[in-house]
């Protein structure tokens, strides 16, 4: 006769396995989703309604800025910049010689105290006229960015991370190519693409206080630090980056896609939404604070990120977190902003924390705001399949596979790219 261990074990550990519970305050089941109903983004709150063009130039797109910047990331200062690019070297056969490798460091003239970003730049090697770029933040640096061990080793702060070989929050020579799967250089310079990349640590260490030794401390008091915000920092130099390559006669800026996974999809989102010189604004897996509906509640909250992340946000933003439909903007608001030029989404199947289904509905519901200016959104109301790419000026894919950015995004963004650019 079996004891009561016996009979009780099984039926614990099936629980466990088939029941992981949620993280605290949220869900992963789509039955218990509330009933919401978003914000008209051809109605920002505080604003006159948008008919035309002309009424989102003229005050709809002020006013939906507006609403992010009061109530998400924050204000950030406009400028104008003056940029001091040094080279720091310049490698002509990079990548089995396909590619040339520049690494510049970008500084503000008149703020000789701030050690400013080393931008590493990948230019095909194949071919002779201006190029588009690529444009994006790493996790951990250059030298984790890349495999090629001559780049120097990033000596900023870093998140502790065992697996990335960071001690005592500095990389080491162990955290070269840490985070290389997720920048294929090759396939971007066999396709004819530039690449442009630089740590988001040199804009702000990502921490509470990461502030006081980024872009916010080396400006205040100019600029009032709690003004704006970590995610803020992070699109402020993804700006700077396209200021730098817009100097560059062998780079084609008009053709600059900020790309961004997760926290740095929600800045790329953010520098896309601000800054109309990017032609493509892509988000890979920014979940909440990116392109998931918060309305929606499924997968991260504002309640837990802003408690997690205090600093990515402005502190408005953790007030929503008891009732996230009080916010009086979501983030297909965000996505709007995009609008006239190219968007792209991409959500992963086993990435329910960033909710999957809330992106691709947040990118439906931008749609709006592209009519306007008579562009064709994602063409479907309906989340497609895994592995099948859709959408027309708004694209948008649902990868097989956990949160992460492959390849396999890559090489959707690259076609969606060619598509409009070199059809
Ligand atoms: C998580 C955070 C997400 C996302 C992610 C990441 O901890 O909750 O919003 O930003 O980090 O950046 O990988």
């Amino acid at each position: 006769m079996p004891n009561l261990h016996h009979l009780l074990l099984p039926v614990l550990s099936l629980m466990l396995i088939t029941k992981t519970p949620a993280r605290e305050g949220s869900n992963e089941d789509e039955s218990q989703v509330p009933a919401y109903t978003l914000p008209n983004p051809l109605h920002p709150a505080g604003s006159s309604p948008v008919t035309t063009q002309t009424d989102w130039d003229s005050h709809g797109r002020p006013a939906t800025l507006a609403l992010f910047q009061k109530n998400l990331y924050g204000l950030t200062p406009p400028g104008p910049w003056k940029l001091k690019l040094e080279t720091l070297s310049t490698k002509t056969d990079a990548l089995k010689g396909k590619a040339t490798r520049h690494l510049i460091q970008i500084r503000l003239a008149d703020l000789p105290a701030w050690p400013g970003l080393q931008m590493l730049l990948y230019t095909p090697n194949a071919v002779t006229t201006p190029v588009p770029t690529f444009l994006c933040l790493s996790f951990g640096g250059n030298h984790a960015a890349s495999t090629e061990p001559d780049l120097p080793l990033s000596d900023r702060w870093q998140r502790p991370a065992k697996e990335k070989h960071i001690v005592n929050n500095r990389a080491t020579e162990a955290s070269r190519g840490t985070e290389s799967s997720r920048f294929p250089f090759e396939l971007l310079i066999d396709r004819g693409y530039a690449l442009a990349t630089a740590y988001c640590g040199d804009l702000e260490p990502d921490h509470a206080d990461g502030w006081k030794d980024g872009i916010r401390g080396a400006l205040a008091p100019r600029v009032n630090p709690t003004d704006w915000t970590c995610i803020g920092a992070w699109a402020w130099g993804l700006s700077r980056m396209l200021d730098a390559l817009e100097t560059l006669p062998f780079i084609d800026s008009q053709h600059t896609a900020v790309v961004g996974h997760s926290r740095l999809g929600k800045a790329a989102l953010w520098a896309g939404a601000q800054d109309t010189r990017f032609a493509l604004v892509i988000s890979n897996n920014s979940g909440e604070g990116g392109a998931a509906l918060k309305y929606r509640h499924f997968g991260e909250t504002p309640a837990i990120i802003t408690k997690a992340f205090p600093h990515w946000f402005v502190p408005t933003y953790a007030t929503y977190g008891p009732n996230p439909q009080s916010c009086p903007v979501d983030q297909h608001q965000l996505l709007s902003l995009v609008a006239p030029r190219l968007l792209y989404v991409a959500s992963a199947t086993e990435d329910l924390w960033a909710d999957p289904k809330g992106e691709f509905l947040a990118a439906l519901n931008a749609e709006p705001v592209f009519a306007l200016y008579g562009k064709t959104g994602l063409t479907t109301p309906t989340q497609p399949a895994p592995d099948t790419p859709i959408g027309n000026h708004i694209g948008y894919h649902l990868r097989t596979g956990k949160h992460d950015i492959t390849a396999y995004d890559w090489t959707q963004y690259l076609n969606f790219a060619n598509k409009h650019w070199n059809p």
